[in-house]
């Protein structure tokens, strides 16, 4: 371990300040303060202070300031997150990574990378490009979310139903523990069964058992032939007997997402897209296959096997393409245009989503008749994004019913976002009281003293 200034008598403050520079120890509230609510307004705090180092041993030296100090520490990445799991509550101590953002030359025998975890997803995407690889996670957040976070989290997005989640991507990380010591797997071995594999323990632990300093990230072959098409349809059955087709059909096929008639109005209204057809259809799914050659003659076939198809639209170059995925990816921004929205982040069996989604409004208007729903999201994942508008934020009710009704149809009360602070109460709908019990453990050996991300995954002690 690093030698530290911590025993230094100025206090956190000031020890902090000969780690990382006056400069990056925030404590203005004027500077903390985009650091303290998060992306969807919901989820909003106090910090004590936000500290920015620069490397892998700052953040050790960082660490252990704090454990010295008796300092509780909210790990941020890009606070891209939708869950509050990124944000302090009761004055911790931000330390935010968005610093080590070092790229590392893209190792091509091995088709792997390592990455600072503050660079974000649309830079690493760019450097694996110009090595004509791909890093295979997508989501809208790109340009913000951070490498660190998406591990923290786990983040899912556009293309798992082909490549997997970020975990899949994880060949290794370095994380510090919360008294500063460095953990270090990142040699990027495919197979290494030497002990447990504490890459995958980190990936999805939402910061609350070290925080992820870089990572050792796989990359796939990049494929330069895309094609998107929006397909409308008249119901869910029959995006999914849709789907099912091209999925059989399609090796290529990448992307499967799915929005409603009552989603892309907000769209439409709250941005500057435009409508992909000359009338309204009651569902949309977007799909997007990507290949060595150009997979839009197969796409066409496929598509000419099904019935009831009510209208397509084809984008086969990049700016038509963007076109149409913007009409799914601008759902987020409008929705939060049009308010502060509860979100829920579910996953069904493929078999209940119909049923889910014929329920919905019924346990929502019980709850609350001013809400509205508007669901969209991963169709090829049973991934269900809805969100709530019209409701107060804070009423729990709401998240109750619907993810009451998520768990009686067998499905996940978090399929993608994680449980951060907006889900722990619920977290018993899905986790019995042994899982609970071994997470905790594993929580406790970690950070006996629940310094990391307090009231995050479980209840503040
Ligand atoms: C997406 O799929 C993100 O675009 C955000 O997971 C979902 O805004 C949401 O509810
Ligand atoms: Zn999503």
């Amino acid at each position: 371990m690093t030698a530290t200034p911590c025993d230094a008598d100025q206090g956190l403050v000031g020890a902090l300040e000969r780690v990382v520079g006056e400069s990056f120890v925030l404590t203005d509230p004027d500077l903390r303060a985009p650091y303290e609510v998060d992306w969807t307004r919901r989820f909003h705090g106090s910090a004590r202070l936000v500290v920015r180092p620069k490397d892998t041993d700052q953040v050790g030296q960082v660490l252990r300031c704090c454990h010295e100090a008796g300092a509780a520490v909210v790990t941020q990445g890009g606070n891209t997150g939708l869950v509050g799991g990124g944000v302090p509550d009761r004055g911790e101590v931000v330390l935010s990574l968005t610093r080590l953002d070092d790229l590392q030359e893209v190792d091509t025998l091995a088709g792997q990378v390592s990455v600072g975890a503050g660079v974000t997803l649309a830079r690493v995407q760019e450097h694996a490009a110009a090595s004509d690889l791909h890093f295979p996670v997508d989501l809208a957040a790109r340009d913000s979310a951070t490498i660190g976070g998406m591990i923290a989290t786990n983040a899912g997005g556009i293309r798992v139903l082909r490549y997997g989640s970020t975990r899949a991507q994880v060949l290794g990380v370095e994380a510090v523990t919360v008294d500063g010591r460095v953990l270090t797997r990142m040699d990027g071995l495919v197979k290494d069964n030497a002990g447990y594999d504490l890459a995958g323990l980190l990936t999805g632990s939402e910061g609350t058992i070290a925080v992820i300093t870089r990572a050792r990230l796989r990359l796939v072959p990049r494929l330069q032939h895309r094609v998107v098409a929006l397909l409308a349809l008249d119901s869910i059955e029959v995006a999914q007997k849709t789907l099912r087709r091209v999925r059989t059909a399609m090796p290529s096929l990448e992307a499967a997402e799915v929005f409603f008639a009552d989603g892309l109005d907000l769209v439409l209204e709250q941005t500057s897209a435009t409508a992909p057809f000359a009338a309204p259809h009651p569902v949309y799914l977007l799909l997007e296959c990507a290949a060595r050659e150009d997979p839009t003659e197969e796409l066409a076939a496929a598509l000419e096997e099904v019935e009831d198809l009510l209208d397509v639209a084809v984008g086969t170059d990049a700016e038509s393409r963007a076109r149409l995925w913007e009409l799914r990816e601008a759902h987020t921004a409008a929705i939060s245009a049009a308010g502060v929205p509860i979100k829920l982040d579910v996953s069904l069996p493929p078999a209940r989503i119909g049923a889910f989604l014929a329920r919905l409004d019924d346990v929502v208007a019980a709850i609350e008749p001013a809400a509205r729903s508007i669901v969209f999201g991963h169709l090829g994942d049973g991934n269900l994004h809805v969100n709530l508008l019209g409701a107060d934020p804070a009423d729990y009710n709401l998240e109750a019913g619907v993810l009451g009704l998520t768990t009686q149809l067998g499905g996940s009360i978090s399929a993608e976002h994680g449980i951060g602070r907006a889900k722990v109460a619920w977290l018993h709908l899905q986790r019995d009281p042994t899982d609970m019990a071994v997470m905790s453990a594993i929580k406790r050996a970690f950070d006996p003293d629940g310094r990391l991300n307090p009231g995050v995954l479980f209840p503040r002690r």
